[in-house]
Formats: structure tokens, C-alpha cells, sequence
């Protein structure tokens, strides 16, 4: 095999998206922030947690309609005193999970000091979803749906109550966050090439240049270059992989 079709193999094996996305995962220790990221990347319970020491690093690609997204996720500790270690990777963050735990009042009314900070910090652009989070400890609740709703919607975020024990609506948090990006993508209000958007260009494009041989970017929306090009949009729901 001539040499230059090596590369040419590299390339195939390569992992391909559209856009890389970071994400935080925050709120008060023990409300199961990295049971949530746990079930979302692998699919199950995440059994005998541990308490994160600092911040936890992993990633998982979504698709959404014809985009495939890379979700590069960082699980926070919820600890004071890791405090000023997480809040350092804040930065440049596209999206944040905010994580209370529904069975626990204080990890409630302890948000508004998580979503200061983050916002303080992240993109000027950042979409946070709330997540009421062990929905399955309905008799232990001290926290009505109601007023977490009501709570989300004067501070303009998203909401949604989960388990991370059942798994369920643990996906839906990350895609409504990666939709919402999209959409601020697609509005103009948030450029990927822009540093510290917390949003980058995958190389899909790239990759489709590669194999071709050809010099264009049209794959990516179907109308022309990557930098003014409009993003057509799927409905939420989007099939996940
Ligand atoms: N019943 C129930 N327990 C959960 C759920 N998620 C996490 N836990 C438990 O809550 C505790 C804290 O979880 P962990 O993910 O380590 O919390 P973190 O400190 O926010 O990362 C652990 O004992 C988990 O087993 C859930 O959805 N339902
Ligand atoms: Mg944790």
C-alpha cells in the first residue's frame, strides 16, 4: 500500500461531529450529579458514588437530526472546599446542568449561589437546564415541582425532573441544552468561532473533503461555507447514539 493511503485510513477511523460542546455539571454535593453523567454516558446506575474530588472529565456524541454533536462534559465537585479548583473550569462552558436534589430543600435554595458563579464565569451565552434530580424518592420530596418550575422560569432556564437511578429524563437535560445551543448557533447569537463560546467546529466536514477529494464545506448545512451558513434545525427529540 503506497504511503499516502495511510493517512487516508487515519482518517476514516477518526471520531467525526459536527460540533464540540462543553458542559458543567453543578450543584450541592451528594444531589447526584455524577450518577446523572454516569447513566447518561454509560446507560446504568452508577452504584456506591463516590464523593468527585475536583473535576471528573467524560464525553459522549449525541446526534440531533442531522447533526452529531460531541458532548465534552465536566463533573464538578460539589464540596466548598473544591470550590475554587471547579470553578476554574467554568470557563468557556457552552452549557450547564444544574443539578438539585428534589428529597433535599437545601441543595434547592443553595442554586441561586451555583447559577451566580456559573454565569459569572461561563459563555456570556450560557443555557442552563435545571434538573430536580431522584424523582423516584417521591415520598421523601421537599421540593414541589411547582415552585422548582416557577423558580426556572424567572431565572430563564429550563427545567425538568429526572432519576438517575431509573433513568428517567436523564437524557432529555443534555439534548434540550445541545438544542438550545443549536438554535443560538442558528440565530446568531452565539459564534463558534468566537473564543470562549464553549462551541467549536467538529471535523465531519473535514473528514468528507478528505475522502472526496474535493474542496468544499457544503456538507455540513447544504448552503455553502461553514462560517455564514445556516443550520437547519431538528425538532427536540432527537435520536440519541
Ligand atoms: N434514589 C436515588 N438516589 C440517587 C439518585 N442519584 C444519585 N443517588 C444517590 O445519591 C448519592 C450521591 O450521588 P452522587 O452522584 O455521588 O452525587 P454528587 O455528589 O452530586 O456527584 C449516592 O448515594 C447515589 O446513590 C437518584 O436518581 N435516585
Ligand atoms: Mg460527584
Amino acid at each position: 500500500m503506497p504511503a499516502h493511503d495511510y493517512g487516508a485510513d487515519a482518517t476514516e477511523l477518526m471520531e467525526t461531529y459536527d460540533f464540540l460542546m462543553k458542559y458543567i455539571i453543578i450543584g450541592e454535593a451528594g444531589t447526584g450529579k455524577s450518577c446523572l453523567l454516569h447513566q447518561f454516558t454509560h446507560n446504568t446506575f452508577k452504584e456506591h458514588s463516590q464523593h468527585t474530588i475536583g473535576v471528573e472529565f467524560s464525553s459522549r456524541t449525541i446526534k440531533l437530526g442531522e447533526k452529531r454533536i460531541k458532548l465534552q462534559l465536566w463533573d464538578t465537585a460539589g464540596q466548598e472546599r473544591f470550590r475554587s479548583v471547579t470553578r476554574s473550569y467554568y470557563r468557556g462552558a457552552a452549557g450547564a446542568i444544574l443539578v438539585y436534589d428534589i428529597t433535599n430543600r437545601a441543595s434547592f435554595v443553595n442554586l441561586s449561589r451555583w447559577l451566580a458563579d456559573a454565569r459569572a464565569l461561563a459563555s456570556s451565552q450560557l443555557v442552563t437546564v435545571l434538573v430536580g434530580n431522584k424523582s423516584d424518592r417521591e415520598d421523601d420530596r421537599e421540593v414541589e415541582w411547582a415552585e422548582a418550575s416557577r423558580w426556572a422560569a424567572e431565572n430563564d432556564l429550563h427545567f425538568l425532573e429526572a432519576s438517575s437511578l431509573t433513568g428517567d429524563n436523564v437524557e432529555a437535560p443534555f439534548l434540550l441544552c445541545a438544542r438550545s445551543i443549536l438554535l443560538a448557533i442558528e440565530s446568531g447569537t452565539l459564534d463558534p468561532e468566537k473564543a470562549g463560546s464553549g462551541v467549536s467546529y467538529g471535523d465531519r466536514a473535514l473528514r468528507r473533503v478528505s475522502s472526496s477529494s474535493r474542496l468544499s464545506f457544503g456538507s455540513l448545512s447544504g448552503s455553502g461555507t461553514r462560517r455564514g451558513s445556516k443550520l437547519r434545525l431538528p425538532g427536540y427529540g432527537g435520536k440519541c447514539c
